[in-house]
Protein backbone atom coordinates (compact mmCIF):
# COMPACT_ATOMS: atom_id res chain seq x y z
CA UNK A 1 0.00 0.00 0.00
CA UNK A 2 1.29 3.33 -1.10
CA UNK A 3 1.23 5.90 2.19
CA UNK A 4 -1.52 8.76 1.71
CA UNK A 5 -0.73 12.07 3.18
CA UNK A 6 -3.53 15.23 3.46
CA UNK A 7 -2.74 18.69 4.08
CA UNK A 8 -4.83 20.34 5.84
CA UNK A 9 -5.09 24.06 7.66
CA UNK A 10 -6.63 27.09 7.62
CA UNK A 11 -5.83 29.50 4.51
CA UNK A 12 -2.76 30.50 3.20
CA UNK A 13 -0.86 28.82 5.84
CA UNK A 14 1.39 27.15 2.95
CA UNK A 15 -0.51 24.12 2.25
CA UNK A 16 -0.23 24.16 -1.66
CA UNK A 17 3.79 25.12 -1.06
CA UNK A 18 4.31 22.01 1.03
CA UNK A 19 2.44 20.06 -1.52
CA UNK A 20 4.98 21.44 -4.20
CA UNK A 21 7.85 20.64 -2.44
CA UNK A 22 6.61 17.03 -1.67
CA UNK A 23 5.38 16.46 -5.14
CA UNK A 24 8.14 18.45 -7.17
CA UNK A 25 5.35 20.06 -9.03
CA UNK A 26 3.72 23.01 -10.27
CA UNK A 27 0.62 22.02 -10.40
CA UNK A 28 -0.50 23.15 -7.27
CA UNK A 29 -1.66 27.50 -7.49
CA UNK A 30 0.12 29.78 -4.63
CA UNK A 31 -0.24 33.03 -4.07
CA UNK A 32 -0.37 35.17 -1.10
CA UNK A 33 -4.25 35.34 -1.65
CA UNK A 34 -6.10 33.32 1.35
CA UNK A 35 -8.56 30.44 -0.09
CA UNK A 36 -7.01 29.97 -3.85
CA UNK A 37 -7.09 25.92 -3.49
CA UNK A 38 -10.62 24.97 -4.09
CA UNK A 39 -10.61 21.29 -5.21
CA UNK A 40 -8.62 18.59 -3.84
CA UNK A 41 -5.55 18.08 -5.60
CA UNK A 42 -3.62 15.23 -5.57
CA UNK A 43 -0.05 14.63 -6.62
CA UNK A 44 2.37 11.66 -6.29
CA UNK A 45 5.44 11.93 -4.40
CA UNK A 46 8.75 10.00 -4.20
CA UNK A 47 11.75 10.14 -1.46
CA UNK A 48 14.77 7.65 -1.36
CA UNK A 49 12.74 4.99 -3.28
CA UNK A 50 9.52 5.71 -1.68
CA UNK A 51 6.38 6.53 -3.29
CA UNK A 52 3.96 8.22 -1.80
CA UNK A 53 0.23 10.44 -2.86
CA UNK A 54 -0.34 13.59 -1.16
CA UNK A 55 -3.85 15.52 -1.01
CA UNK A 56 -4.04 19.46 -0.97
CA UNK A 57 -6.70 20.87 0.64
CA UNK A 58 -8.53 24.17 0.61
CA UNK A 59 -7.98 26.22 3.86
CA UNK A 60 -10.12 26.25 6.46
CA UNK A 61 -11.14 29.08 8.13
CA UNK A 62 -12.33 26.85 11.14
CA UNK A 63 -14.73 29.52 12.15
CA UNK A 64 -18.40 28.14 12.49
CA UNK A 65 -20.05 30.96 11.05
CA UNK A 66 -17.79 31.27 8.11
CA UNK A 67 -16.86 27.61 7.57
CA UNK A 68 -17.57 26.79 4.09
CA UNK A 69 -18.79 23.88 3.67
CA UNK A 70 -17.95 22.79 0.06
CA UNK A 71 -14.37 23.20 2.02
CA UNK A 72 -15.30 21.17 4.95
CA UNK A 73 -16.38 18.74 2.98
CA UNK A 74 -13.83 18.43 0.50
CA UNK A 75 -10.91 18.66 3.79
CA UNK A 76 -13.01 15.85 5.28
CA UNK A 77 -13.17 13.40 2.36
CA UNK A 78 -9.15 14.08 2.46
CA UNK A 79 -8.58 13.25 6.25
CA UNK A 80 -10.97 10.07 5.32
CA UNK A 81 -8.65 8.99 2.19
CA UNK A 82 -5.47 9.49 3.85
CA UNK A 83 -3.60 7.07 6.42
CA UNK A 84 -1.66 10.24 7.54
CA UNK A 85 -2.94 14.19 8.22
CA UNK A 86 -0.55 17.28 8.28
CA UNK A 87 -2.06 19.78 9.88
CA UNK A 88 -0.18 23.10 8.99
CA UNK A 89 -0.16 26.05 11.03
CA UNK A 90 1.18 29.52 11.07
CA UNK A 91 3.98 30.83 13.05
CA UNK A 92 3.80 34.12 12.55
CA UNK A 93 -0.13 34.19 13.16
CA UNK A 94 0.23 31.96 16.19
CA UNK A 95 -2.32 30.04 17.34
CA UNK A 96 -6.13 30.72 16.50
CA UNK A 97 -9.37 29.77 17.07
CA UNK A 98 -9.63 28.43 13.66
CA UNK A 99 -6.60 26.02 14.27
CA UNK A 100 -8.53 24.96 17.29
CA UNK A 101 -11.24 23.68 15.39
CA UNK A 102 -9.18 22.02 12.71
CA UNK A 103 -7.54 20.27 15.07
CA UNK A 104 -10.67 19.10 16.94
CA UNK A 105 -11.87 18.15 13.27
CA UNK A 106 -9.11 15.37 12.85
CA UNK A 107 -9.12 14.58 16.12
CA UNK A 108 -12.41 13.38 16.03
CA UNK A 109 -12.08 11.09 12.66
CA UNK A 110 -9.50 9.86 14.55
CA UNK A 111 -6.54 9.89 12.26
CA UNK A 112 -3.01 10.00 13.01
CA UNK A 113 -2.03 13.69 12.89
CA UNK A 114 0.83 15.80 12.68
CA UNK A 115 1.38 19.58 13.23
CA UNK A 116 3.46 21.16 10.54
CA UNK A 117 4.42 25.06 11.82
CA UNK A 118 5.22 26.90 8.83
CA UNK A 119 6.49 30.11 7.72
CA UNK A 120 8.99 29.50 10.91
CA UNK A 121 12.22 31.07 8.97
CA UNK A 122 13.67 33.94 10.53
CA UNK A 123 11.80 32.77 13.77
CA UNK A 124 13.76 30.75 16.54
CA UNK A 125 12.87 27.08 16.78
CA UNK A 126 11.03 27.65 20.47
CA UNK A 127 9.10 30.61 19.53
CA UNK A 128 7.73 28.77 16.08
CA UNK A 129 6.52 26.28 18.26
CA UNK A 130 5.60 26.40 21.88
CA UNK A 131 2.16 27.59 21.91
CA UNK A 132 0.40 24.91 19.13
CA UNK A 133 1.79 22.29 21.65
CA UNK A 134 -2.00 23.15 23.17
CA UNK A 135 -3.64 21.31 19.87
CA UNK A 136 -2.25 18.27 21.66
CA UNK A 137 -0.58 16.41 18.93
CA UNK A 138 2.16 14.65 19.85
CA UNK A 139 4.07 15.21 16.87
CA UNK A 140 5.43 18.57 15.73
CA UNK A 141 7.15 20.22 12.92
CA UNK A 142 8.89 23.16 12.18
CA UNK A 143 9.22 23.97 8.66
CA UNK A 144 9.64 26.96 6.53
CA UNK A 145 8.31 24.96 3.09
CA UNK A 146 8.94 28.23 0.95
CA UNK A 147 12.67 27.78 1.62
CA UNK A 148 12.57 23.92 1.93
CA UNK A 149 13.70 24.05 5.62
CA UNK A 150 12.66 20.91 7.41
CA UNK A 151 10.92 19.55 4.84
CA UNK A 152 12.84 16.66 4.37
CA UNK A 153 13.39 15.46 7.71
CA UNK A 154 9.43 15.78 8.25
CA UNK A 155 9.04 13.17 5.30
CA UNK A 156 11.62 11.10 6.10
CA UNK A 157 9.97 10.65 9.94
CA UNK A 158 6.80 10.09 8.74
CA UNK A 159 7.58 7.58 5.73
CA UNK A 160 9.22 5.82 8.66
CA UNK A 161 5.83 4.88 10.00
CA UNK A 162 5.03 2.85 7.17
CA UNK A 163 6.36 -0.63 5.79
CA UNK A 164 8.72 -0.18 2.90
CA UNK A 165 7.66 -0.39 -0.81
CA UNK A 166 6.31 -3.53 -2.20
CA UNK A 167 7.78 -3.09 -5.53
CA UNK A 168 4.74 -3.94 -7.50
CA UNK A 169 1.70 -6.27 -7.24
CA UNK A 170 3.56 -9.05 -4.74
CA UNK A 171 3.51 -12.36 -6.45
CA UNK A 172 2.66 -11.21 -10.00
CA UNK A 173 4.37 -12.42 -12.50
CA UNK A 174 4.25 -10.88 -16.48
CA UNK A 175 2.62 -7.54 -16.96
CA UNK A 176 1.19 -5.80 -14.08
CA UNK A 177 -1.74 -3.21 -15.78
CA UNK A 178 -3.66 -0.73 -14.58
CA UNK A 179 -7.33 -0.68 -15.57
CA UNK A 180 -8.36 3.17 -15.16
CA UNK A 181 -11.44 5.38 -15.77
CA UNK A 182 -14.43 6.41 -14.67
CA UNK A 183 -17.30 5.09 -13.60
CA UNK A 184 -19.28 2.99 -15.41
CA UNK A 185 -17.20 3.55 -18.03
CA UNK A 186 -16.76 -0.59 -18.11
CA UNK A 187 -13.59 -1.40 -16.66
CA UNK A 188 -15.28 -4.05 -14.96
CA UNK A 189 -16.73 -5.50 -18.04
CA UNK A 190 -13.38 -5.17 -19.76
CA UNK A 191 -11.32 -6.98 -16.67
CA UNK A 192 -14.02 -10.00 -16.83
CA UNK A 193 -13.62 -10.11 -20.62
CA UNK A 194 -10.35 -10.54 -20.55
CA UNK A 195 -9.97 -12.63 -17.43
CA UNK A 196 -12.89 -14.89 -17.61
CA UNK A 197 -17.04 -14.41 -15.80
CA UNK A 198 -16.31 -16.41 -12.78
CA UNK A 199 -14.33 -13.08 -11.50
CA UNK A 200 -17.25 -11.40 -11.55
CA UNK A 201 -18.52 -12.49 -8.20
CA UNK A 202 -15.38 -10.61 -6.25
CA UNK A 203 -17.00 -6.94 -7.47
CA UNK A 204 -19.70 -7.11 -5.86
CA UNK A 205 -18.07 -7.54 -2.35
CA UNK A 206 -18.28 -4.15 0.06
CA UNK A 207 -14.92 -3.05 0.65
CA UNK A 208 -13.53 -0.14 1.39
CA UNK A 209 -12.59 2.71 -1.16
CA UNK A 210 -8.75 1.61 -1.09
CA UNK A 211 -9.02 -2.06 -1.56
CA UNK A 212 -7.52 -2.33 -5.12
CA UNK A 213 -8.66 -6.00 -6.34
CA UNK A 214 -5.42 -7.44 -8.63
CA UNK A 215 -6.71 -10.27 -11.19
CA UNK A 216 -4.32 -12.63 -12.22
CA UNK A 217 -5.43 -14.64 -15.36
CA UNK A 218 -3.38 -16.30 -18.30
CA UNK A 219 -3.63 -15.80 -21.89
CA UNK A 220 -2.43 -17.52 -24.47
CA UNK A 221 0.42 -18.86 -22.40
CA UNK A 222 1.10 -15.34 -21.06
CA UNK A 223 0.33 -14.22 -17.33
CA UNK A 224 -0.71 -11.14 -16.64
CA UNK A 225 -2.07 -9.07 -13.10
CA UNK A 226 -4.92 -7.25 -13.69
CA UNK A 227 -5.01 -3.81 -11.15
CA UNK A 228 -9.23 -3.16 -10.93
CA UNK A 229 -9.84 0.39 -9.74
CA UNK A 230 -13.67 -0.26 -9.89
CA UNK A 231 -14.86 1.77 -6.83
CA UNK A 232 -16.90 0.20 -4.07
CA UNK A 233 -20.13 -0.76 -6.30
CA UNK A 234 -23.98 -0.21 -4.62
CA UNK A 235 -27.08 -1.14 -6.27
CA UNK A 236 -28.43 1.73 -6.91
CA UNK A 237 -32.22 2.33 -6.66
CA UNK A 238 -33.11 1.38 -10.12
CA UNK A 239 -31.26 -1.27 -11.92
CA UNK A 240 -27.70 0.17 -12.29
CA UNK A 241 -24.90 -0.25 -10.11
CA UNK A 242 -23.41 3.48 -8.85
CA UNK A 243 -19.83 3.39 -8.89
CA UNK A 244 -17.61 5.76 -6.38
CA UNK A 245 -14.64 6.87 -8.08
CA UNK A 246 -11.67 7.15 -5.94
CA UNK A 247 -8.53 9.21 -7.34
CA UNK A 248 -6.48 7.62 -5.04
CA UNK A 249 -6.76 4.12 -6.25
CA UNK A 250 -6.26 5.08 -9.98
CA UNK A 251 -2.74 6.63 -8.62
CA UNK A 252 -1.79 3.48 -6.65
CA UNK A 253 -2.87 1.45 -9.74
CA UNK A 254 -0.81 3.78 -11.76
CA UNK A 255 2.08 3.27 -9.56
CA UNK A 256 1.96 -0.29 -9.12
CA UNK A 257 1.58 -0.88 -13.00
CA UNK A 258 3.98 -1.38 -15.63
CA UNK A 259 1.16 -0.58 -18.41
CA UNK A 260 -2.12 1.43 -18.13
CA UNK A 261 -5.12 0.74 -19.89
CA UNK A 262 -7.44 4.34 -19.41
CA UNK A 263 -11.12 3.32 -20.42
CA UNK A 264 -13.38 5.82 -21.55
CA UNK A 265 -16.78 5.96 -23.17
CA UNK A 266 -17.40 6.54 -27.35
CA UNK A 267 -20.73 7.23 -26.50
CA UNK A 268 -20.25 9.90 -23.36
CA UNK A 269 -16.85 11.45 -25.66
CA UNK A 270 -13.51 12.56 -23.22
CA UNK A 271 -14.69 14.35 -20.38
CA UNK A 272 -12.47 16.57 -17.81
CA UNK A 273 -12.00 13.33 -15.53
CA UNK A 274 -10.18 11.27 -18.58
CA UNK A 275 -8.04 14.09 -19.22
CA UNK A 276 -7.54 14.29 -15.25
CA UNK A 277 -6.41 10.71 -15.38
CA UNK A 278 -4.41 10.88 -18.67
CA UNK A 279 -2.31 13.59 -16.91
CA UNK A 280 -1.76 11.19 -13.53
CA UNK A 281 -0.66 8.19 -16.27
CA UNK A 282 1.75 10.41 -18.28
CA UNK A 283 3.68 11.99 -14.91
CA UNK A 284 4.10 8.61 -13.92
CA UNK A 285 5.62 7.83 -17.37
CA UNK A 286 3.82 4.49 -17.70
CA UNK A 287 2.85 2.92 -20.84
CA UNK A 288 -0.40 2.84 -21.84
CA UNK A 289 -3.49 1.95 -24.10
CA UNK A 290 -6.62 3.88 -24.54
CA UNK A 291 -9.93 1.95 -24.69
CA UNK A 292 -12.70 3.35 -26.07
CA UNK A 293 -15.42 1.13 -25.17
CA UNK A 294 -19.22 1.14 -26.04
CA UNK A 295 -18.33 1.08 -29.45
CA UNK A 296 -20.75 -0.92 -30.41
CA UNK A 297 -23.90 1.59 -30.01
CA UNK A 298 -22.73 3.92 -32.68
CA UNK A 299 -23.14 4.49 -36.14
CA UNK A 300 -20.73 4.79 -38.85
CA UNK A 301 -21.12 8.60 -38.78
CA UNK A 302 -20.87 8.95 -35.17
CA UNK A 303 -17.78 6.51 -34.86
CA UNK A 304 -15.99 9.11 -37.66
CA UNK A 305 -16.75 11.88 -35.84
CA UNK A 306 -15.44 10.33 -32.13
CA UNK A 307 -12.64 8.86 -33.98
CA UNK A 308 -11.69 12.17 -35.25
CA UNK A 309 -12.41 14.03 -31.75
CA UNK A 310 -10.07 11.41 -29.95
CA UNK A 311 -7.26 11.85 -32.71
CA UNK A 312 -7.49 15.57 -31.87
CA UNK A 313 -7.87 15.81 -28.28
CA UNK A 314 -5.57 13.00 -27.39
CA UNK A 315 -2.93 14.59 -29.76
CA UNK A 316 -0.93 15.20 -26.44
CA UNK A 317 -0.70 11.51 -25.92
CA UNK A 318 0.09 10.54 -29.12
CA UNK A 319 2.42 7.23 -28.73
CA UNK A 320 -0.65 5.85 -26.91
CA UNK A 321 -2.65 3.42 -29.15
CA UNK A 322 -6.70 3.87 -29.87
CA UNK A 323 -8.77 0.28 -29.84
CA UNK A 324 -12.28 1.32 -30.50
CA UNK A 325 -13.63 -1.99 -27.94
CA UNK A 326 -16.72 -3.23 -26.66
CA UNK A 327 -15.89 -5.06 -23.47
CA UNK A 328 -19.44 -6.34 -23.42
CA UNK A 329 -19.64 -7.97 -27.01
CA UNK A 330 -15.96 -8.73 -26.79
CA UNK A 331 -15.11 -6.94 -29.85
CA UNK A 332 -11.27 -5.91 -30.16
CA UNK A 333 -10.36 -6.97 -26.82
CA UNK A 334 -7.61 -9.02 -28.13
CA UNK A 335 -6.40 -6.73 -30.29
CA UNK A 336 -6.50 -4.22 -26.99
CA UNK A 337 -4.30 -6.99 -25.38
CA UNK A 338 -1.57 -7.13 -27.99
CA UNK A 339 -1.28 -3.52 -27.89
CA UNK A 340 -0.72 -3.68 -24.15
CA UNK A 341 2.10 -6.59 -24.30
CA UNK A 342 3.50 -4.62 -27.03
CA UNK A 343 3.57 -1.05 -24.84
CA UNK A 344 5.06 -3.23 -22.12
CA UNK A 345 7.64 -5.29 -23.93
CA UNK A 346 8.75 -1.51 -25.12
CA UNK A 347 8.19 -0.02 -21.99
CA UNK A 348 10.50 -2.21 -20.10
CA UNK A 349 13.09 -3.41 -22.79
CA UNK A 350 16.80 -3.09 -22.01
CA UNK A 351 18.52 -1.02 -24.85
CA UNK A 352 22.44 -1.26 -25.66
CA UNK A 353 24.24 1.18 -24.61
CA UNK A 354 26.47 0.53 -28.38
CA UNK A 355 23.14 0.75 -30.40
CA UNK A 356 22.03 4.04 -28.74
CA UNK A 357 25.39 5.68 -29.65
CA UNK A 358 25.04 4.64 -33.09
CA UNK A 359 21.60 5.64 -33.42
CA UNK A 360 22.41 8.75 -31.96
CA UNK A 361 25.70 9.30 -34.63
CA UNK A 362 23.02 8.66 -37.51
CA UNK A 363 20.56 11.20 -35.78
CA UNK A 364 23.25 13.83 -35.74
CA UNK A 365 24.42 12.86 -39.24
CA UNK A 366 21.07 13.41 -40.63
CA UNK A 367 20.79 16.34 -39.21
CA UNK A 368 23.41 18.61 -37.28
CA UNK A 369 22.19 19.92 -33.85
CA UNK A 370 22.77 24.03 -34.50
CA UNK A 371 25.48 26.26 -33.38
CA UNK A 372 25.08 28.15 -29.88
CA UNK A 373 27.15 31.20 -30.12
CA UNK A 374 28.94 30.04 -33.15
CA UNK A 375 29.93 26.81 -31.04
CA UNK A 376 28.17 23.88 -32.75
CA UNK A 377 26.36 22.06 -30.17
CA UNK A 378 27.60 18.38 -29.72
CA UNK A 379 25.65 14.99 -29.04
CA UNK A 380 28.39 12.29 -28.38
CA UNK A 381 27.20 9.16 -26.58
CA UNK A 382 24.62 8.05 -24.90
CA UNK A 383 23.35 5.25 -22.79
CA UNK A 384 20.54 3.85 -20.93
CA UNK A 385 19.35 5.75 -17.87
CA UNK A 386 15.84 3.95 -16.40
CA UNK A 387 12.94 1.73 -17.75
CA UNK A 388 9.47 2.47 -17.40
CA UNK A 389 9.55 4.67 -18.72
CA UNK A 390 12.77 4.43 -21.26
CA UNK A 391 15.25 6.90 -19.89
CA UNK A 392 17.94 7.47 -22.67
CA UNK A 393 21.14 9.42 -21.32
CA UNK A 394 22.87 11.92 -24.15
CA UNK A 395 26.28 13.36 -23.21
CA UNK A 396 27.47 15.99 -24.78
CA UNK A 397 28.88 19.94 -25.39
CA UNK A 398 26.47 22.57 -24.31
CA UNK A 399 23.62 20.56 -24.24
CA UNK A 400 21.93 22.70 -22.21
CA UNK A 401 20.96 25.00 -25.62
CA UNK A 402 19.73 22.38 -27.01
CA UNK A 403 16.11 23.46 -28.72
CA UNK A 404 13.26 21.59 -27.74
CA UNK A 405 12.45 20.93 -31.65
CA UNK A 406 15.96 19.16 -31.79
CA UNK A 407 14.66 16.97 -28.63
CA UNK A 408 11.77 16.36 -30.44
CA UNK A 409 13.26 15.16 -33.48
CA UNK A 410 16.00 13.59 -31.44
CA UNK A 411 12.92 11.79 -29.06
CA UNK A 412 11.11 10.83 -32.35
CA UNK A 413 13.91 9.13 -34.03
CA UNK A 414 14.73 6.93 -31.39
CA UNK A 415 11.09 6.09 -30.97
CA UNK A 416 10.85 5.27 -34.70
CA UNK A 417 14.15 3.39 -35.02
CA UNK A 418 14.16 1.41 -31.71
CA UNK A 419 10.40 0.63 -32.67
CA UNK A 420 8.96 1.80 -29.25
CA UNK A 421 5.46 1.60 -29.06
CA UNK A 422 3.14 2.56 -26.58
CA UNK A 423 5.29 4.30 -24.41
CA UNK A 424 6.54 7.41 -23.65
CA UNK A 425 10.15 8.16 -24.08
CA UNK A 426 12.73 10.14 -21.73
CA UNK A 427 15.71 11.79 -23.01
CA UNK A 428 18.24 12.94 -20.36
CA UNK A 429 20.83 15.80 -21.80
CA UNK A 430 24.23 16.09 -19.87
CA UNK A 431 27.11 18.06 -20.36
CA UNK A 432 30.26 16.77 -18.90
CA UNK A 433 33.13 13.98 -19.06
CA UNK A 434 32.18 10.56 -20.08
CA UNK A 435 31.72 8.77 -17.10
CA UNK A 436 33.18 5.57 -19.07
CA UNK A 437 36.69 7.07 -18.82
CA UNK A 438 36.57 6.39 -15.48
CA UNK A 439 39.70 3.77 -15.68
CA UNK A 440 41.38 6.49 -17.27
CA UNK A 441 40.57 8.67 -14.18
CA UNK A 442 43.52 10.71 -13.77
CA UNK A 443 43.43 12.31 -17.05
CA UNK A 444 39.67 13.25 -16.62
CA UNK A 445 40.30 14.32 -13.18
CA UNK A 446 42.86 16.62 -14.07
CA UNK A 447 40.93 18.76 -16.15
N1 LIG B 1 7.77 33.34 4.73
C1 LIG B 1 7.21 32.22 4.31
N2 LIG B 1 6.15 32.26 3.48
C2 LIG B 1 5.60 31.12 3.06
C3 LIG B 1 6.13 29.86 3.48
N3 LIG B 1 5.38 28.89 2.92
C4 LIG B 1 4.44 29.50 2.19
N4 LIG B 1 4.56 30.84 2.26
C5 LIG B 1 3.73 31.84 1.57
O1 LIG B 1 2.40 31.83 2.07
C6 LIG B 1 1.48 32.15 1.03
C7 LIG B 1 0.37 31.11 0.96
O2 LIG B 1 0.89 29.87 0.56
P1 LIG B 1 -0.04 28.71 -0.08
O3 LIG B 1 0.85 27.53 -0.21
O4 LIG B 1 -0.77 29.18 -1.26
O5 LIG B 1 -1.09 28.48 1.11
P2 LIG B 1 -2.32 27.47 1.15
O6 LIG B 1 -2.37 26.97 2.54
O7 LIG B 1 -2.24 26.49 0.06
O8 LIG B 1 -3.53 28.48 0.92
P3 LIG B 1 -5.04 28.12 0.46
O9 LIG B 1 -4.96 27.20 -0.67
O10 LIG B 1 -5.56 29.45 0.13
O11 LIG B 1 -5.72 27.53 1.64
C8 LIG B 1 2.29 32.26 -0.24
O12 LIG B 1 2.58 33.63 -0.47
C9 LIG B 1 3.58 31.52 0.09
O13 LIG B 1 4.67 31.96 -0.66
C10 LIG B 1 7.29 29.85 4.35
O14 LIG B 1 7.84 28.84 4.75
N5 LIG B 1 7.77 31.06 4.74
MG1 LIG C 1 -3.56 26.08 -1.49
Amino acid sequence: MIPVIALIGRPNVGKSTLFNVFTRSRDALVANEPGLTRDRQYGVGERADRTFIVIDTGGLTGERETLDELMARQTRIAIDEADEVLLMVDARDGLTEGDRQIAEMVRKSGKACRIVVNKADGLSPEQAQAEFFALGFEHLHIVAAAHRKGTTSLLDELLARFPPAVGAVPGADGPVVAVIGRPNVGKSTLINRLAGEERVVAYDQPGTTRDTIAVPFERRGRRYTLIDTAGVRRRGKVHETVEKFSVIKALEAIERAQVAILVTDAQEGLTDQDLTLLGYVLDAGRALVIAVNKWDGLDADRREHVRQALARRLEFAGFARRHFISARHGTGVGELLASVDRAHASATRDLNTRLLTDLLEEAVFRHNPPLHHGRRIKLRYAHQGGRNPPVIVVHGNQTRHLPAAYLRYLTNFYIGKLGLEGTPLRIELKTGSNPYAGKKRTKTRKK
